[in-house]
């Protein structure tokens, strides 16, 4: 059983005890445990048979008990008995974004709205208006979050992709004949979602090679076999297509597969133009003879190129760029120091305390960590004195751990629907570190957010605008406001533009990170993690800030503490502050 899976189940559980009136504390545990495990870097699995499970943050013996059942038996008796109390499709609607529990309930017991299907057609016959605060503005987005969920693609977030790719690929590199296995295609691009997995092996013995993979563990169904190229799906749902190749053919194909179709297609034409053939199978000159094809990288030298990332490779002027020699120089993962957006659980359900947030980060290499908890106007979130508490914490922790990793003082601060800051400004001005973020009335019309940002942006006080464009992917799709206008604010106050790295987010995106370079703007990578387990999640932060053609000097998180403010301590505008 995948993390995700157990993940399902977990939140199903917490969807079914809320919806029927069950304890909130089981209903916030497990939903909380389901957060952990699905953002976990290891298979649950095997924290599991290490007898780890309590060790996980918000996992108590009670679910650790249930997820080990779960796991050895490959179902819970607790979720079936559960699932016994609601029909499947009442637990879809509460997938829809706004329709909480109650209104499902509402639905279901008065209306006799069991699914998709019948929520549709209560919608057209004018049923739903029958509910109490069922106006026709909250139809409507009912409506509209209907529309989004049933045309959401059935392509598979990156982290999950990656997480059934990297399984596979650990089984293939053990099977016999098999000399190198990668990921190829949109994964290896670092594209946030994917299609499908392609897999590309090198070896001799495709027919050995292909049995491996047809009997790897999680494929539900082979839909094609051929020689050297078979196609399965995972009982995730996922369809996984592998080639075999031989060693003098490796290079070509995993450029060949690792696309994109537009970028192969310029280095092909370009080929030609040399009078050159390359395909998946190698380099050819004209008269059909084999000049290449083992490494990739002789792909590009063949056209008169230095080597492209991944990342770049869709026909977006990357060629261009690495003909002039002006290739960026991407950010990795190890140019990051620091993490600058995390929630302890001063202002969240989880249990991260500071210390467990600063331990998990000094192990992960971090040397330094901003703690930025919610502010008041959040559920759970933190008043002038909770800030303060906070911030007093993090020096203690800071000193106890011998300032390893430094713990710089923060907030994320709510930014309200006016663009007025959600805590004093003389208070936010003292801190190390202030992060605003919106996180309501996401349906204004685009020149009141995109004013309200900027507001924000203007306040002095603000160091980051945190997931800046709202969106939470498969959900929410971004605020409607003016991206260049805000870019062009964040330069003129050296304010910078997180890129959160929380898989669901991934906010800004690719095609922003690369605005905003050219703006003048820095971006922030960070994990806005809310338990200790996320703090890994920076790497995929790291690859859209790639895909954005981002190198370090434009992250500003690259740099030490000492650099981060763009321009030392702030000074604020004081008829703001009187406000
Ligand atoms: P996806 O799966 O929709 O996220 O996107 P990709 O890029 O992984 O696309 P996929 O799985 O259809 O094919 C993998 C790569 O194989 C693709 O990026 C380029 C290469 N490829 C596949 N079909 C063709 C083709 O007809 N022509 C060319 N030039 N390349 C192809
Ligand atoms: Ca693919
Ligand atoms: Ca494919
Ligand atoms: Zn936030």
């Amino acid at each position: 059983m995948e993390n995700a899976d157990v993940a399902r189940q977990l939140g199903e559980m917490a969807d079914i005890l809320e919806l029927t009136g069950g304890n909130p504390f089981k209903v916030r545990a497990y939903r909380a445990a389901a957060q952990v495990i699905d953002t976990l870097p290891e298979p649950v699995e095997e924290v599991w048979r290490r007898g780890a499970l309590t060790d996980l943050p918000s996992i108590g013996t009670g679910i650790a008990e249930e997820i080990g059942e779960l796991l050895a038996t490959g179902h819970s008796p607790r979720h079936d008995e559960l699932a016994r109390q609601v029909p499947l499709g009442v637990l879809e609607l509460l997938r829809l974004e706004g329709v909480g529990p109650r209104t499902v309930e509402a639905m279901w017991k008065q209306l006799g709205v069991t699914d998709l299907d019948s929520l549709e057609a209560a919608i057209a016959d004018g049923s739903l208006a029958r509910l109490p605060r069922m106006g026709p503005v909250r139809i409507r987005s009912i409506r509209e979050a209907l529309e989004r969920y049933r045309g959401r693609g059935s392509r598979l977030p990156i982290h999950r992709a990656l997480f059934y790719a990297e399984g596979m690929l650990g089984r293939l590199r053990k099977a016999r004949g098999v000399i190198r296995a990668e990921a190829a295609g949109s994964l290896r691009r670092r594209m946030e979602t994917v299609g499908d997995i392609d897999l590309l092996v090198c070896s001799e013995e495709p027919e050995a090679v292909r049995r491996a993979f047809v009997a790897l563990p999680g494929v539900a169904k082979v839909l094609a076999t051929g020689e050297t190229k078979s196609s399965v799906r995972l009982e995730a749902g996922v369809q996984v297509d592998l080639r075999v190749v031989p060693p003098e053919s490796w290079g070509a194909a995993l450029h060949y597969f690792t696309g994109s179709k537009r970028h192969n297609v310029s280095i092909r034409t370009r080929a030609v133009r040399r009078g050159l053939k390359i395909n998946e199978y190698g380099i050819f000159d004209r008269h059909d003879r084999r000049i290449g094809g083992e490494r990739e990288e002789e792909i590009f030298e063949a056209v008169g190129l230095p080597w492209i990332p991944p990342e770049l490779r869709e026909a977006n002027g990357e060629i261009e760029a690495a003909e002039a020699g002006r290739l960026p120089v991407l950010v990795e993962e190890a140019d990051v120091l620091g993490d600058l957006h995390v929630h302890s659980r001063a202002s969240t359900d989880a249990r991260a305390t500071i210390e467990k947030l600063a331990l998990e980060a000094r192990r992960l290499g971090r040397s330094y960590l901003a703690i930025t908890d919610h502010s008041r106007s959040r559920p759970l979130g933190l008043d002038e004195e909770g800030v303060l508490r906070v911030a007093a914490e993090a020096r203690r922790i800071e000193r106890r751990l011998g300032g390893s990793p430094r713990l710089l003082t923060g907030v994320e601060v709510d930014i309200l629907p006016d663009g007025s800051l959600d805590l004093p400004l003389e208070l936010l001005a003292g801190l190390d570190w202030v992060v605003a973020s919106i996180h309501s009335r996401f349906h204004e019309p685009a020149e009141e957010t995109t004013a309200r940002l900027i507001r924000a942006i203007r306040s002095g006080v603000v160091d980051l605008i945190g997931h800046p464009t709202g969106r939470q992917i498969g959900k929410r799709d971004p605020y409607p406001f003016d991206l260049g206008a805000v870019l062009e604010a964040a330069a003129a106050c050296g304010v910078a533009m997180e890129v959160n790295a929380m898989p669901d987010r991934l906010d800004l995106n690719d095609k922003a990170c690369r605005l905003a370079r050219e703006a003048g703007v820095q971006v922030v990578i960070d994990s806005d993690a809310h338990n200790e387990s996320h703090l890994a999640n920076l790497r995929y932060g790291v690859w859209v800030a790639r895909r954005g053609w981002l190198e370090a000097k434009d992250v500003r998180n690259t740099r030490p503490p000492g650099e981060l403010r763009r321009r030392g301590r702030r000074t604020y505008d004081a008829a703001e502050a009187a406000r």
